[in-house]
């Protein structure tokens, strides 16, 4: 049996548009933090004797196509036609709008490798897990990490800087438990086919990852964070406008989002907000402030994230 855990990440430069709907290649690079405290745990056992693979998610049993597609493309590259049990942890909500499925494929990307004997390196490894979900490319690492564009053999993610030098903190309120709207894949589909701002969104996007790298390189924190809200607001922008229009704010996001900048204008603390595919809303800060922010948030329910390692094997 092989053992491993991952972390989910957020972004701050937003993967939201594919160039390649099957392989999960992106139509503008991003740029993500893994987020240590949120961990996901997968065990993957092969049995010669199973007609299906068994997947077990928090203790229940469930049916997955996404996971039963990304099986096949697992056997494929192995030349194994064994079915396997899955079993997999998280410890938080899943439903409550945490990136689970980034943290779950890099989990089980590198329980895959080692059981199926795949003996994958570090570039493989993210491309796998980039089949599984796009955002799961950007978990098999630490810290700050680029994905880039390209093809199915160069786009996968890498570490540009390692999380003990990383001066940042998340709090991921869950404001909102009720289930996703709608997936990230089918959102993205209706976007980028019926969205007038989609074209316009990829362009700044892709620009605004640039602009971050230069940022990260003069560890210019503060600007990185503001330029990841504005990059968030810019894909919402982008998904408000499609046909039907796609609103993933609830009344406690804008609420939280007008706190952190009253918080910012007002404390002149260094704050920022993120949101993805849900209403629950990401707070980035500098961790010296951290003691500062959290006064200001005692009615609201968060877990706070410091940054995180990469998906590895455990014993
Ligand atoms: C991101 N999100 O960069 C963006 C921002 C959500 C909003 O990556 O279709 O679950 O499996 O590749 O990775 C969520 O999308 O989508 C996501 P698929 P995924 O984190």
């Amino acid at each position: 049996m092989a053992k491993s855990t991952a972390h989910p990440n957020i972004a701050l430069i937003k993967y939201w548009g594919k160039e390649d709907p099957t392989l999960n290649l992106p139509a503008s690079p991003s740029l993500s933090l893994t987020l240590s405290g949120l961990k996901t745990s997968t065990s993957v056992r092969l049995d010669p004797k199973l007609k299906q693979d068994v997947f077990i998610l928090n203790g229940k049993k469930i049916e997955s196509p996404k996971i039963s597609t990304f099986m096949n493309k697992v056997r494929e590259l192995a030349e194994c036609q064994t079915f396997s049990v899955i079993e997999t942890r998280n410890n938080f909500p899943t439903s409550a709008g945490h990136a689970s499925s980034a943290s779950g494929f890099a989990a089980l990307s590198v329980a895959c490798s080692q059981e199926y004997k795949l003996n994958l390196n570090h570039d493989q490894l993210s491309r796998l897990a980039r089949i599984g979900s796009g955002s799961a490319t950007r978990s098999i690492d630490e810290g700050l990490v680029a994905w880039q564009c390209g093809t199915d053999k160069t786009s996968f993610g890498t570490s540009i800087v390692s999380s003990d030098q990383i001066p940042l903190v998340v709090l991921s309120f869950t404001n909102d438990k009720s289930p996703k709207k709608i997936s990230s894949t089918k959102a993205m589909e209706i976007v980028k086919k019926t969205s007038p701002y989609y074209d316009s969104w990829i362009k700044r996007s892709t620009a605004d990852f640039r602009d971050a790298l230069e940022l990260v390189k003069n560890s210019d924190w503060q600007n990185l964070l503001a330029l990841g809200e504005a990059n968030s607001l810019g894909m919402h922008a982008a998904t408000i406008a499609a046909k039907p229009s796609i609103i993933y704010f609830s009344p406690d996001s804008l609420k939280l989002m007008d706190q952190v900048r009253k918080i910012r204008a007002e404390k002149k603390l260094p704050i920022y907000f993120s949101l993805d595919a849900g209403p629950n809303v990401k707070v980035f800060t500098l961790k010296d402030k951290l003691a500062a922010v959290e006064k200001e948030f005692k009615d609201w329910d968060y877990t706070l994230s410091f940054p995180g390692e990469g998906a590895k094997l455990i014993d």
